[in-house]
This record gives structure tokens, sequence and C-alpha cells, in this order.
């Protein structure tokens, strides 16, 4: 949590960080958590880039498409990292990745959807904090690259 602060710091943005006693580990748990929609939680994502890691911020609504990433990144193929090589790129364990403060600066990919909102919720770096950030804030602070990475959500009763 120091380290997000840290860099929260550096960026002049206010560290609105946030401890509860619930979790926060996935998408949905945060957004119970600070009483806001899921749609307005940021997933910080670690994938694969032809095997250079790279940093995906999706909105927790929103499946990630791997393609519309290697797009996006310039790369042929993109897959997502196991638990250990998140870990690895980022210094913090899944549930609690943050967008920034990490030991070495990942490319960035920011969901464009997340843009639509006026306040976004980050993972702080622990599975129980989050911090509040305007996403233009969060893509500035993060030199990320906006996009369309979304999956086509599939209709549930598609037309015959
Ligand atoms: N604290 C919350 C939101 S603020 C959070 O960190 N959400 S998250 O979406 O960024 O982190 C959970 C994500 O980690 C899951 O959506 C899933 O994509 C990924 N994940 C979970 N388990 C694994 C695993 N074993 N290997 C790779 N990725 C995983």
């Amino acid at each position: 949590m120091a380290r997000v602060r840290a860099a929260l710091a550096e960026r002049r943005l206010p560290a609105d960080i946030v401890e509860y006693p619930a979790s926060t580990r996935t998408a949905h748990d945060a957004a119970r958590a600070v009483g806001t929609s899921v749609a307005q939680i940021v997933k910080s994502l670690v994938f694969l880039a032809d095997g250079r890691p790279i940093l995906v911020l999706a909105s927790g609504a929103n499946r990630v498409d791997e393609r519309k990433v290697a797009a996006l990144a310039g790369a042929s193929r993109v897959e997502k990292a196991s638990a250990r090589v998140t870990r690895e790129a980022t210094g913090f364990s899944i549930g609690g990745v943050p967008p920034l403060g990490h030991t070495v600066m990942l490319p960035v990919y920011v969901d464009r959807a997340l843009l639509g909102h006026p306040v976004v919720y980050a993972a702080a770096g622990a599975p129980n904090a989050v911090f509040a950030i305007a996403p233009h804030d969060l893509l500035r602070a993060t030199a990320g690259t906006a996009g369309d990475i979304a999956e086509e959500v599939k209709p549930e009763h598609p037309a015959p």
C-alpha cells in the first residue's frame, strides 16, 4: 500500500486509499465494499504480449478480449499471465494488484469503458484496500493507452 501511496503522491494525486473490513479481492467484492457498480471497479490484469508483461486496466463489468489487446499493443499474441508471473512483474499478488506503484513500469492499456465514469476504484496493493481516482487521472498517471479491449457480450438468447 505504501508504494501505491507514494506513486500517487509523486503524481500529485490525492491518495484516497480506503481499507475495508471485508474483502475487495475481486471486482464484485470491491463493488460491494465500496457501494458502487462493478463497472466502476478497475481490474489490473497482467498479460504477456509476445512474451513480455503488459498491464491491462479493465472495467470490472468487462471480460478482456485478448485479440483486441494484441491489436492495441501491436503484438501478435496476447495471453493471460499466471499468478506467479503477475507477482514477478508487479511485485503484488492477485487480488490486490494496483494499477501503479509497481517495481517496474509496464506498458499500460486502459479499457475505454472506464473513461465514461466520473470516478473509478482500483486496488491499492492489498486484497482489502482500494482508492478512488478520476479515470483520466488514472490514464495520465499510468501513461496508459486507452482503447476498446472488451469482449463483445453474447446475447443470452441469440436470434434464430
Ligand atoms: N481488488 C480487485 C479489484 S479492485 C482486483 O484485484 N480485481 S482483479 O480483477 O484485478 O484481480 C482478480 C483477477 O485476477 C481475476 O479477475 C482474474 O482475471 C485474475 N486471476 C485470478 N486468479 C488467477 C490465476 N490463478 N492466474 C492468473 N490470473 C488470475
